[in-house]
């Protein structure tokens, strides 16, 4: 399916036959492009950026490479091929031909989570608006600036539905999409996790590795959703979802490497000396991305999570693919509660543990990339661990919300918190450090003190490639 670049709105969902939607849209449009030249990358709207543009949705060669000055970014609406039959596969609909329409006794909770998911999808780019000016390098540069219109365009994705399904609250809905601002006291953005700061490179790749891997869970517990414009929507997002993940994951993993070259150079853990970002700083800043994701996947046993399910409009990850019955009227899951000073699992009904199944796969999804970290970590002969921590450490949400815990998982004291949490979380001292390191380096192959280069480039470009031209 190729998608419409000679409409003013991008798309492949034939936009021009419904002039009273494409009217709408197109009505929105102005208030995106400026909040976009407001609150999108600072001093970026005169470069041009190696940037890949959607030019297809087929699996598969569905992208172009080239220059794109970036307010010209070509933000539309693309959905993935309709699957033909596609029935509701999970809940009390189970069997029923997938619903075309929002349906009405749903439509409220619909609403709500359309608009939570696309809340987040500015939020990132607003958190991420200043590091465009300390860049270690070009090459991360364009990488940064491909994940923000890309968030962007997942707004148009989420407002797309609103327009198209929800009529006048849709409308309303998107209009407020531009009014939240992350961190602005007065209209916050919905979750927590995209009101916090993203003030350093280290803090961006623990945030694509660690919140964007939220959105890939979301995103695809969403795309098993009965409503098939949500589903086809968020299964295209997801393919764009990989490579933001990507740059979270082999970016930690390059500050990592560059720690460790060091270590091994100089004979010393001390290597902040040397321009670099040591170990344990590392481990810190991991421990508070990863709590406040976890966050993001909402209560242990919820509700509205189980409502969701039994709707139809929100699965599991990989629904289909699970064996069982679908309905969840009798399953059970193990959930984490706080017996004294102990966490314990119990079984719980598998329906209300919807939310913490889905923790769970990301968890050990995080795992993996941990992993990967610490093989670095093990080439280089040196004799460290990261390590993911419990699930009960540092929690806003859930059962762990009024405790504290240390990061492995044991529940301790406000005392024991208040003498110890220096050692679990980035220190203001911590922080001032990254932040010294970050100054932008711009000629095409160089790469900060503090980061080793990227395996390859991207597109099969070498790595001294100008990924981002300054005019
Ligand atoms: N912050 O029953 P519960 C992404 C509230 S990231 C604040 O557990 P539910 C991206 C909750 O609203 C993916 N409040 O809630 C990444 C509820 O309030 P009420 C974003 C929270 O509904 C990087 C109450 O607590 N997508 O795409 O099961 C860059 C009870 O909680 C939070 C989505 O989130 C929180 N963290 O679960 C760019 C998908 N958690 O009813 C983009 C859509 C819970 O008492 N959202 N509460 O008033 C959802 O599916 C659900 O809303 C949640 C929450 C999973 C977030
Ligand atoms: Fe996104
Ligand atoms: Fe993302």
């Amino acid at each position: 399916m190729s998608i419409d670049y000679q409409e003013r709105i991008p798309n492949n969902v034939n936009l021009a036959d419904d002039r009273r939607l494409q009217r709408a849209l197109e009505k929105w449009q102005p208030g995106y492009q400026q909040w976009w030249a407001e609150l999108g990358p600072t001093e970026s709207a005169s470069t041009d950026v190696y940037l890949r543009t959607a030019v297809s949705v087929d699996p598969g060669g569905w992208a172009n490479y080239g220059y794109v000055r970036m307010p010209e970014y070509r933000w539309g609406i693309f959905l993935s091929p309709p699957e033909q039959g596609r029935q509701v596969n999970f809940g009390a609909h189970k069997g029923k031909p997938a619903w075309q329409e929002v349906p009405g006794e749903y439509r409220a909770e619909l609403r709500r989570l359309i608009v939570t998911q696309g809340d987040t999808e500015p939020a990132s780019v607003e958190q991420q608006r200043h590091l465009g000016l300390t860049c270690p390098s070009l090459y991360d540069l364009r990488n940064l600036f491909q994940v923000n219109v890309e968030e962007g365009r997942h707004l148009w994705a989420m407002v797309y539905l609103l327009h198209a399904h929800f009529g006048r609250d849709g409308r309303e809905e998107a209009e407020a999409m531009l009014e939240r601002h992350s961190g602005d006291p007065d209209k916050p953005r919905i979750l927590h996790a995209f009101n916090e700061a993203t003030p350093d490179w280290l803090s961006f790749f623990m945030f694509t590795f660690f919140t964007d891997r939220d959105g890939k869970y979301q995103l695809a517990s969403l795309a098993e959703s009965g409503l098939d414009p949500l589903s086809r929507t968020c299964r295209f997002m997801l393919t764009e979802e990989a490579h933001h993940m990507f740059v979270g994951e082999t970016g930690v993993q390059r500050v990592v490497q560059r720690a460790c070259e060091l270590m091994k150079e100089h004979r010393t853990d001390d290597v902040r000396r040397y321009g670099a970002i040591d170990l344990p700083t590392i481990q810190r800043y991991l421990n508070f991305h990863f709590s406040v994701s976890v966050d993001l996947f909402g209560q242990e046993l919820s509700t509205n999570a189980a409502n969701y399910f039994t709707m139809g409009l929100k699965g599991r990850f990989r629904e289909t693919r699970i064996e069982d019955d679908h309905l969840l009227e009798n399953g059970t899951y193990q959930v984490p509660e706080i017996r004294g000073d102990k966490v314990v699992f119990t079984e719980q009904s598998a329906l209300t543990a919807v939310n913490e199944r889905l923790r769970d796969d990301y968890i050990r999804d995080c795992q993996r990339g941990v992993d990967k970290w610490n093989r670095t970590i093990r080439d280089a002969g040196i004799d460290f661990e990261l390590i993911l921590p419990h699930r009960a450490f540092h929690r806003g949400i859930g059962t762990f919300a009024d405790i504290k815990a240390t990061p492995d998982g044991r529940i301790i004291t406000e005392a024991e918190w208040d003498h110890h949490h220096a050692d679990w979380l980035p220190t203001e001292d911590d922080k001032a450090h990254v932040v010294s390191l970050m100054k932008a380096v711009t000629e095409p192959g160089k790469m900060a003190s503090w980061i080793a280069p990227p395996a390859k480039g991207i597109n099969g470009q070498p790595r001294e490639f100008e990924y981002v031209r300054f005019n």
